[in-house]
């Protein structure tokens, strides 16, 4: 009964898999400048929502570091103005023209060199975004030494950072804490980060950062709702293999690529877990550990795809629906399909959210400045 013209499923398939290979396959590439003991580290973790890069250790080297996670290569460079890395040819040769975006990154001071850089790098166009990390520190001082409230002190800092980079001062100076990621500018420059990427790009960051707010969680549900079109792609590709019988196992292995890929975006891995559960301390979030494992039962184990699709079918079953899909048309598939594909994506993703909202939660309320 299909319309299977056996060129268009090909390529429609084709299709699917690009989508699916080219999302994998690109990289941000994100630059941090500045002095030794900012709090580069941290603010890596922080945006990756994992453990990535060694904290509070001096470093020895005088080399590009890089931390990959998934999608976004995280580069720590080294000082600028050395004898390794003079000035005038610092930028050719660390290939900072491949760089989609840049953190200038203090907690106090910046050297004339980040200064140096901070002004060619803007002049070739590239985004860069000035952060005077440990804010919280600063707040606690500020309070302390002058009885400043926090609005004050920011007023204060924000101005000293611009006075730092004149002639050019930034418009903006994102205030962070890395042990406070919910509270003050992090979620800003994460939605500025993500503003100034565009295309699959912006997709690629979005779905890899960590979410320290609901705008951070409304992008990643867009993001997520995308990923599921080339999975339900491919399953209604494989329903109409004419080869009856046909296996479910491509079927479960797709949708266990989705189920990850989805876990991934919305921090509901093993790792990214237990990133949040050292920044909140281990007894944090009790009930909700023992909730992400069962929605790793549920969707990320072979058992559990398999009870899924086995309900699954028999509701989609039942309906005897022809399914349009596009490029390809209207049809009535043997396999799994579209439809229930999606529907299972979008139960995935509706489930994943809830359970980030908590872990969000739990966040804002234990990161909360006493
Ligand atoms: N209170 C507070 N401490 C921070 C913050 N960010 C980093 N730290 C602490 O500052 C210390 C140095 O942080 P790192 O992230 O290792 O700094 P770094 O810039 O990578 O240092 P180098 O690798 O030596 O260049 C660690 O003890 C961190 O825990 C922050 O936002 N607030
Ligand atoms: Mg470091």
């Amino acid at each position: 009964m299909a319309s299977s013209n056996p060129d268009l499923i090909r390529e429609f398939t084709e299709r699917c898999q690009q989508s699916i290979r080219e999302f994998e396959e690109i990289q941000v590439r994100c630059g941090l400048i500045g002095p030794s003991g900012s709090g580069k580290s941290s603010l890596i973790n922080a945006i990756a929502g994992e453990k990535i890069a060694a904290v509070g250790v001096v470093e020895t080297t005088n080399d590009p570091q890089e931390y990959v996670h998934k999608g976004i290569t995280f580069v720590d460079l080294p000082g600028c103005g050395t004898q390794k890395w003079p000035r005038d040819t610092y930028i050719e040769r660390l290939k900072l023209d491949d760089f989609d975006c840049f953190l200038l990154v203090t907690a106090q001071r910046f050297y004339d060199s980040d200064a140096y850089l901070y002004r060619e790098l803007t002049a070739r166009g590239k985004p860069c975004f000035v952060v005077r990390n440990m804010i919280d520190r600063a707040i606690e001082d500020g309070l302390h030494d002058n009885g400043h409230n926090e609005q004050e002190t920011r007023r204060l800092i924000s101005a000293d950072i611009r006075h730092q980079l004149e002639p050019d001062p930034p418009s903006r100076v994102y205030l962070t804490s890395a042990r406070q990621p919910a509270q003050h500018d992090l979620r800003e420059l994460l939605e500025a980060i993500a503003e100034a990427l565009g295309g699959l790009k912006r997709s690629r960051f979005v779905a890899d950062m960590a979410a320290y707010g609901e705008q951070a969680l409304s992008r990643k549900r867009q993001v997520a709702g995308e990923r599921i079109v080339p999975y339900a792609g491919l399953a209604a590709a494989n329903g109409l293999n004419p080869i009856p019988g046909l296996d479910i196992g491509a079927d479960i292995s797709l949708l266990l690529k989705l189920g990850n890929e989805i876990a991934c975006i919305y921090g509901l891995t093993d790792n990214q877990l237990a990133y949040v559960r050292r920044l909140l301390g281990p007894d944090a979030l009790p009930g909700l550990m023992a909730k992400t494992a069962q929605f790793a039962t549920k969707y990320l184990a072979r058992e559990g795809v398999m009870a899924l699709l086995r309900r699954m079918a028999r509701s989609v079953a039942t309906k005897e629906v022809t399914r349009f899909i596009p490029f390809v048309g209207p049809l009535v598939a043997a396999g799994i399909g579209w439809q229930a594909t999606f529907l299972l994506g979008e139960q995935l993703v509706k489930e994943a959210e809830s359970l980030a909202e908590e872990v969000l939660a739990g966040i804002v309320r234990g990161t909360a400045p006493a």
